[in-house]
């Protein structure tokens, strides 16, 4: 179908993605096996990661990314990570960086690793023509007081290419709120905010996440549930940033055409399409879009539109957004 394979390669501005999440099974089964870690315990027969639900994935994932080591592991990680997203026809790209897991939250450490990241992002642009920049994540199922020093190591790095601030981790443990302080010294620094809400929680967590003031939602799906919260969104302009393979393949909707994007789209709602953790939830951007054109019928002039809404939205400067798309 020539129409669909227009839709698969155009070029996509992605704005929700993990950044140990995109790791392929093969980059971190090779690290164990040199580093002599026995991680035979996460994956399929077939290689793939092994996990049962959410909660789980989420240790999964903390042991896949404990024989991620030194700033090198995590410079060659971003290499892997943006070939993959090339390939995929991805131009722009935004990802969720961990101090948990780049020297424990000690803002001189992170540095290094902040550093060797963005050198191999450097190296990407100029070789593979993708754009990456950088959102320091705080993971909510290990706290407040984490969060802070997190948030520390944002506000002490936050520039042109580190560029936002947000929460992702166990969206049933503890509250957006206890959360605040970390977002608003996130924010005094001049950090763009997003957080994950709406995916295993419903409209009142939301709110929650609004409350904090973010302008970006992680998933924010379930929003749908109510229709006056859908109206709220529309009218603030907070940007969905929807990962619809991921919420199918976690249970979060049975099948993709009962998947709320397509009516919140509707409603006047600014959504975008990531991949969250693609090789986890075995999708990547070319089969989001494919996908979603054959399920909902959605033409290239609706792609093109989501891509737009992507680019606003983005946490770049404007000379960086207006070279893109
Ligand atoms: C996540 Cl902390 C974390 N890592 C990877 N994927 C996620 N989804 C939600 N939280
Ligand atoms: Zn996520």
């Amino acid at each position: 179908d020539e129409a669909l394979d227009r839709i698969a390669r155009l070029p996509k501005a992605e704005l929700h993605t993990h950044f140990e999440g995109a790791a392929p099974p093969e980059f971190i089964r090779d690290l164990a096996k040199k580093r002599s870690v026995d991680l035979s315990g996460i994956f399929r027969r077939d290689g793939s990661y092994d996990y049962r639900d959410f909660v789980h994935f989420l240790s999964v994932y903390e042991v896949a990314t404990s024989v991620l080591k030194t700033p090198e592991d995590f410079g060659r990680l971003c290499t892997a990570f943006l070939e993959k997203s090339a390939e995929n026809g991805v131009v722009y790209s935004e990802t969720f960086l961990s101090p948990d897991f780049c020297g424990g939250g000690d803002v001189s450490a992170w540095r290094e690793y902040l550093h060797a990241i963005r050198e191999a992002a450097k190296a990407a642009e100029r070789d593979m023509g993708v754009t990456l920049r950088g959102i320091v994540t705080c993971i909510r199922h290990f706290g407040p007081d984490q969060a802070k020093r997190t948030a520390r190591c944002a506000a002490e790095t936050a520039d042109d290419w580190l560029t936002g601030f947000g929460m992702g981790g166990d969206e049933n443990k503890g509250k957006q709120g206890d959360f605040a302080y970390a977002f608003d010294m996130a924010r005094e620094a001049g950090l763009r905010l997003t957080t994950h809400a709406g995916e295993w929680r419903g409209p009142s967590e939301v709110r929650d996440a609004l409350a904090l003031g973010v302008e970006r939602l992680g998933h924010g799906v379930r929003a749908s549930e109510d229709p006056a919260l859908v109206e709220e969104l529309a009218e603030r302009g907070t940007t969905l940033e929807v990962c619809p393979g991921s919420n199918v393949f976690l249970g979060v909707y049975d099948t993709l055409s009962k998947h709320p994007i397509d009516a919140l789209r509707d409603k006047g709602v600014n959504v975008t399409v990531s991949t969250d953790d693609p090789p986890f939830f075995h999708t990547t951007m070319r089969r989001e879009y494919v996908n979603l054109a054959r399920t909902f019928h959605w033409d290239e002039a609706v792609f093109t539109d989501l891509n737009r809404t992507a680019m606003a939205a983005a946490f770049c400067d404007d000379a960086t957004r207006e070279k893109i798309l």
